[in-house]
């Protein structure tokens, strides 16, 4: 499987329970690498913008009202087949249906406060990884 990158974000429920070190730790176990990361408090316009392909959905309001309540942690991943692998880590959307062990089935608690994002195709993955990273912001150790 090909090296890839994924953009990963820690969302603000995750966050308010303590549990980024957690997070990150099955990242690490997992087998890929944080390249870049940092903690900000999404504005809405940042929330709109990173969820357009949402625009038209019921829950798009409630969506970008829960990204912007509170600080996120925001990473791009790497490794092998990093993008499918950090959806496994992640489980479901909703955290009822999510199987055990899965960071959400673990930390989730409700389909809206789902703790974690993660990119579903390589084309998302490159456009959301360069919404929030500059190239000279990305550190591969090779
Ligand atoms: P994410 O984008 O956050 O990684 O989640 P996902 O791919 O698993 O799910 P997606 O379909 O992209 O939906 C984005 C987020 O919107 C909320 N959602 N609510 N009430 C609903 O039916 C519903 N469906 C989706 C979830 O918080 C989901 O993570
Ligand atoms: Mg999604």
């Amino acid at each position: 499987m090909a090296n890839e990158r994924t953009l990963s974000i820690i969302k603000p429920d995750a966050v308010a329970k303590n549990v980024i070190g957690e997070i990150y730790s099955r990242f690490e176990k997992a087998g890929l690498q944080i390249v870049a990361a940092k903690m900000m408090h999404l504005t809405q316009e940042q929330a709109e913008g990173f969820y357009a392909e949402h625009k038209e959905r019921p829950f798009f309001n409630d969506l970008v009202a829960f990204m912007t309540s509170g600080p996120v942690v925001v990473q791009a991943l790497e490794g092998e087949g990093a993008i499918l692998k950090n959806r496994e880590l992640m489980g479901a959307t909703n955290p009822k249906e999510a199987e055990a062990g899965t960071i959400r089935a673990d930390f989730a608690s409700s389909i809206d406060a789902n703790a974690v994002h993660g990119s579903d195709s390589a084309a998302s993955a490159e456009r959301e990884v360069a919404y929030f990273f500059n190239d000279n912001e990305i550190c591969p150790r090779g």
